[in-house]
């Protein structure tokens, strides 16, 4: 709470006008009000953060601004949940899985993808150069190859020494939080209020081959709707799918919740339908086109990284579990 206020006063955002837009039914006060270009993401995800503010700022669309942020930790080898350097499956295979969609309702999606470093470029090539919305395995490859994307290993010497050590036991037992999670989602907002999206992940560490979980999913991992606000998820991917999490966020801004109170029902449903809430991890964060923001998850430790023009604060994530 404190955060958010502090966050608030910093940007001296107070007195900004805003128009609530499909939000204006709403009974909640309106919190988190930011004004201006808006990029906000899963985890700890500066890096991210700074290039899609960078490309917002610059003149690109607000597509632009999504994939350039999903970029960075995907070409970063030290981030173990995405991309290059991202933990492989049970066998040492690291595959990847991303989505993208657009201010017009556009999506594009890979999984199971492998050997390309940037799977959301990808993703954006299926929903610009394609007439479909998803691409799996050996045909995404195929499509990223076509176009000149370079095929390279992308088991890095750490993740490999790190398989290898788990290879001894062989136990299937995700770390539910902050320890293994640092997939990205992350959501934009142009100064005209449209909005764009991204997920990018290389899934749950030592998984089965093939397993592909929320984050490329449309409606799982990833929703946009430009006439209310967007959503994006991370944590334990089946959990989300189960409720088709970020459309039901979206589908809770339409009604008129905040994107706060929005992303807390949609965890209190991951809750209700997962007896096993306990122990894992999920969390949303949300925006709207009045550029209100939010965030909860299941298990404390779950936290998201906001910037606007004016600066970037890290916050911690109100938590369903205290
Ligand atoms: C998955 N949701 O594949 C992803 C994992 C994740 O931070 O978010 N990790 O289930």
């Amino acid at each position: 709470m404190s955060n958010r206020r502090d966050f608030i006063q910093t940007l001296a955002l107070g007195s900004a006008a805003v128009t609530l837009g499909a939000c204006q039914a709403s009974e909640e006060k309106p919190e988190n009000i930011l004004d201006g270009p808006i990029a906000i993401s899963t985890w700890n995800n500066r890096g991210a953060n700074s290039a899609a503010m960078l490309a917002l700022t610059t003149g690109k669309t607000v597509l632009d601004a999504v994939e350039a942020g999903a970029r960075v930790p995907e070409g970063d080898p030290n981030d173990r949940s995405v991309g290059y350097g991202g933990r492989p499956d049970r066998d040492g295979h690291v595959t990847l899985d991303a989505c993208i969609m657009n201010s017009e309702g556009d999506c594009g999606s890979v999984t199971f993808l492998e050997g390309i470093k940037h799977p959301v470029s990808v993703a954006r090539l299926v929903m610009e150069k394609t007439p479909h919305v998803m691409l799996s395995g050996a045909g995404a490859l195929q499509l990223a190859k076509a176009n000149g994307f370079e095929e390279e290993d992308l088991l890095t010497e750490d993740s490999k020494k790190e398989w290898e050590a788990w290879k001894i036991k062989e136990e299937y037992s995700p770390v539910i939080n902050i320890e293994n999670h640092d997939t990205i989602g992350i959501l934009a907002r142009d100064n005209e209020g449209n909005l764009s999206g991204a997920c990018t992940t290389s899934g749950a560490a030592y998984k089965m081959r093939g397993r592909v979980g929320d984050s490329p999913l449309i409606g799982a991992g990833l929703f946009v709707d430009n006439e209310v606000g967007a959503a994006t998820a991370t944590g334990l991917g089946e959990a989300v799918i189960r409720v088709c999490g970020t459309h039901l966020v979206v589908e809770m801004m339409r009604q008129g919740h905040s994107p706060q109170e929005a992303c807390k029902l949609a965890v209190e449903r991951v809750v209700q339908k997962n007896p096993d809430y306990q122990s894992l991890q999920v969390g949303f964060i949300a925006i709207n086109k009045a550029g209100e923001y939010g965030g909860f998850c299941i298990q404390p430790g779950f936290e998201f990284i906001v910037s606007t023009k004016s600066g970037t604060e890290l916050i911690k994530s109100k938590s369903y579990i205290t």
